[in-house]
């Protein structure tokens, strides 16, 4: 062994805070619907096999390619090309977003951050798990797997080309699970950063690895002819940069910042020149549950109301069985329209939201189901978004209509919280921003995948990646509830729920409050039958379902009542009768700890 090369790695490579110090992998499955295809029916691997979205082929597997198929071709054109091309049509998205949450899942058997990306992408930062390797590691003859973008002149001296090597290893090892256990080949990039790891990744392909060094980042990016092959680079900024004369990466290289700083952000600007030289410091941030669940269809054009609505309907479908599969219960809506704007022959999206009563849906035996009339309901709202966004008394042309989900129920857990089996909504997420044709910023990293213009799309900012684990679904639905573990939920305070006093009139008002995605404060509705939309986030309160129990106030969950023991029914009933019964005088603890042993009124003691 080599001592003086051994002295140099040590001494840097278990330094993680260094120029390079991450160590990142980027996974890409090979013609991804093409392979779920192929795994379902072997005998479509032999044969040229494009997957069909209305008129479009939106990917084909590598027999198809190599008679000139690629993605996004008119199926007329693809079938000129080549005329056995078997088709298969994609348009179902159920078997691949299972796949893909399969993948995804595997993913973290390696213990650290998995970002998903769309449905066949992924990032990890494998940078601490390097970190634990390299100390039963012997350096001194470590070897990278796969490709390597450019050799090296010089060792790079923060010790990044002996983690990235690992980092080679380990991608390897990555790949060959998801090969082993669900029979999908992939690519990887490896690289230090998520920018090059991505764009390194498609270099080898398919089935094959390639990594990068952090100093050919410079000249890899210059050799890229658009700069709108950087991954946060959207439609309106290279117009912006293509206004300036700046069309290649290697332009974009060449202008001074302070050029840049005339058409853009002064954080922009800065951001845009260090992505050009390769540099990206943003996280692996390890994807949760997502934050909307959408679906989106375009077409050439729409121009009637009723056509719109036959649109709508078929979406809501869908959508409705990506909720079940998700398992939460929505409590905001939105529709995005796209408008074609005949006389600019430009197009625009707008989108409207607005709450949802969580009562719509019902979860029996653990899994949500909606009523006839509730998908009625659903539709009467949609079509009241619709008519806010849309003009009926002129022509209208839509090439794309868009439904999503984007706020949903959590409940609390805890047998002390009995307001969790009372309150419909204690909690919702955040809502998602609306994802637009103009992206103006780059900011943040998107690497969200383009869609095709003409086919039925899940919402891919997060909303269609879907990676959240299952639960379970043939479990009792309160069982569910007291099951979840506190990472599961996003409870409000419990401090909150506890200084509620314990009154049939305040225990009406706490039926209708929600917690505020912004400020998670619990505040009271203005207005419950209100219909006060706005463009962002509306409220919408849809009529109040009513009646639970004979003596139950409309907002007590049925379900949840009658699972409640019989003592505490009766309690309830009693105090719903006569709310001076329950009174809790706040300020004095003395008086809570007298109540009976079995009072409801322990549930709600403030937590200390
Ligand atoms: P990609 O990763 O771009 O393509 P791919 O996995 O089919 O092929 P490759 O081997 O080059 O990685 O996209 C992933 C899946 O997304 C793809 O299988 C089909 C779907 N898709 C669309 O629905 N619309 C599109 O416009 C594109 C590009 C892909
Ligand atoms: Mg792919």
């Amino acid at each position: 062994m080599d001592d003086r090369n051994m002295d140099s790695s040590s001494s840097t490579i278990t330094d993680v805070a260094t120029k390079h110090p991450k160590s990142i992998i980027h996974i890409d499955i090979d013609c991804f619907y093409a392979q779920v295809e192929m795994l379902r029916k072997p005998e479509l691997r032999s044969e040229p096999l494009g997957i069909q979205q209305k008129n479009i082929v939106v990917t084909s597997n590598y027999e198809a390619r190599k008679c000139g198929i690629k993605k996004c071709m008119l199926v007329s054109e693809a079938l000129k090309s080549c005329p056995n091309l078997k088709l298969v049509n994609g348009e179902d998205l159920h078997d691949y977003r299972a796949s893909s949450n399969k993948i995804f899942t595997l993913l973290q058997h390696w213990k650290s951050p998995v970002e998903k990306l769309g449905m066949d992408e992924n990032f990890i930062d494998v940078t601490n798990l390097i970190q634990e390797k390299i100390k039963s590691t012997n350096l001194s003859n470590i070897k990278f797997t796969g490709h390597l973008y450019r050799e090296p002149e010089t060792e790079c001296p923060c010790g990044c080309h002996t983690r990235l090597k690992i980092a080679s290893q380990l991608a390897s090892e990555i790949r060959q699970k998801i090969f082993d256990e669900l029979g999908f080949t992939t690519c990887a990039g490896i690289a230090h950063n998520k920018l090059l790891a991505k764009l390194i990744c498609p270099l080898h392909k398919p089935n094959e690895q390639t990594l990068i060094y952090p100093e050919h980042g410079e000249e890899f990016m210059s050799t890229f002819q658009s700069v709108r092959a950087i991954p946060s680079i959207g439609s309106k900024t290279t117009e912006t940069l293509i206004s300036q004369n700046i069309i290649s990466v290697s332009d974009l290289q060449q202008v001074a910042v302070d050029v840049l700083k005339k058409h853009f952000s002064s954080d922009m600007a800065v951001r845009l020149k260090n992505l050009c030289f390769g540099e990206d410091n943003t996280p692996v941030k390890q994807t949760g549950r997502p934050q909307s669940i959408g679906l989106e269809d375009s077409f050439k054009t729409v121009s009637v109301r009723s056509e719109v609505e036959e649109k709508f309907s078929a979406l809501l479908q869908r959508l409705l069985m990506l909720v079940r599969e998700d398992g939460r219960i929505p409590v905001s809506l939105r529709v995005t329209l796209r408008k074609k704007d005949v006389k600019r022959l430009s197009s625009h999206r707008e989108s409207r939201q607005c709450q949802i009563s969580s009562s719509i849906f019902t979860v029996n035996g653990g899994v949500i189901t909606i009523t006839e009339a509730g998908q009625q309901k659903l539709m009467t709202i949609i079509m009241r978004l619709f008519n806010k966004l849309i003009d009926l008394s002129k022509p209208f042309h839509l090439t794309l209509v868009g439904l999503a989900f984007t706020k949903f129920q959590e409940r609390m857990t805890g047998r002390s919280s009995i307001v969790n089996y009372l309150m419909n909504d204690l909690s919702v997420q955040s809502v998602l921003n609306i994802q637009n044709d103009c992206d103006t910023s780059a900011s943040s990293m998107d690497y969200s995948a383009v869609s095709p213009s003409s086919s039925t799309t899940t919402d891919l900012s997060d909303g269609e990646v879907e990676p959240s684990p299952k639960k379970p679904k043939k479990v009792n639905w309160i069982a569910k509830r007291r099951c979840l573990s506190r990472e599961d939920v996003a409870s409000p305070s419990k401090l909150k729920v506890g200084e509620l006093r314990l009154n049939s009139k305040e225990l009406e008002k706490v039926s209708e409050l929600r917690l505020n995605s912004r400020d998670r404060s619990l505040t009271p509705r203005a207005s419950p039958a209100k219909d006060n939309m706005s463009d962002t986030s509306d409220n919408m309160k849809d009529i109040a379902e009513g009646g639970n129990c004979d003596e139950c106030p409309s907002y007590v969950d049925k379900d949840v009542f009658n699972a409640l023991p019989e003592e505490m029914q009766q309690e309830l009933k009693s105090m719903w009768k006569n709310p001076a019964n329950s009174e809790l005088p706040r300020t004095s603890t003395r008086n809570m700890n007298k109540s009976k042993p079995n009072s409801i009124l322990k549930y709600f003691v403030p937590q200390k």
